[in-house]
């Protein structure tokens, strides 16, 4: 399998994660969307966004549920990171579609405060943004495991998207992070001692 896109992106990481816990051999090209990389992307979704998984078969898959939801249907066995059924199920997805709409708007911040050009900045959009991530945020903290992981086996999807959304937030906009999330705050942590997880810390 060839994985498509660089850590930087909380959705490309998810999935390297996820390949990187069920013990999944793949080749990460960490290419960028944008600049001469960009071709290169586009041949591989019409789209031009990341995470693109291609399959040893040829097959592209796109979108980080899509390909999670991929990986877990052919999890080796035991490998599983969403709960096959029931109140667990329900649970987890929630947690990673939490963790999932937290980073959307927090990658929404990068493009209002550092891509568009300063005199079309919106400031009440900005604000509204911010209101969003930290709403995620704090959600993502209630929702966070006191100790250990929420996986019968480690980590399961949800703390893995809680853990990403909460790293991206501080790598992009440390300040975002200011109201203090204590148990997010220390899942993340536990989550960098784990070797799947630390290794696809951003480049700096
Ligand atoms: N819903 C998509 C979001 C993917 C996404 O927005 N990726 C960003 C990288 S962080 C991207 O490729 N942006 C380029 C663009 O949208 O033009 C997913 O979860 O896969």
């Amino acid at each position: 399998m060839i994985l498509y896109g660089r850590y930087v992106s909380p959705f490309v990481r998810r999935v390297g994660v996820w390949l990187g816990l069920q013990g999944r051999d793949y080749e990460h090209r960490p290419l960028l969307v944008a600049g001469d990389d960009l071709e290169t992307i586009r041949a591989q979704n019409p789209v031009a966004r990341v995470p693109i998984l291609v399959l040893d078969d040829g097959t592209r898959l796109i979108e980080t549920f899509a390909i999670c939801d991929y990986l877990d249907e052919t999890a080796p066995a035991g490998m599983r990171l969403i709960p096959a059924s029931g109140p667990a199920r329900l649970a987890s997805m929630q947690r990673m579609a939490m963790g999932q709409s937290t980073a959307e708007k927090a990658v929404a911040l990068i493009y209002e405060n550092n891509r568009r050009p300063e005199e079309f900045r919106w400031p009440e959009w900005r604000d509204r943004l911010t209101m969003q991530v930290r709403g995620g945020l704090a959600e993502l903290d209630r929702l966070a495991p006191e100790d250990g992981w929420s996986g019968e086996g480690g980590m399961d999807g949800g703390d893995i998207a809680a853990a990403v959304a909460y790293h991206f937030a501080e790598y992009s906009n440390p300040w975002l992070l200011e109201p203090g999330y204590p148990r997010l705050a220390a899942l993340a942590e536990r989550a960098m001692g784990i070797d799947a997880y630390a290794r696809t810390k951003p480049e700096a």
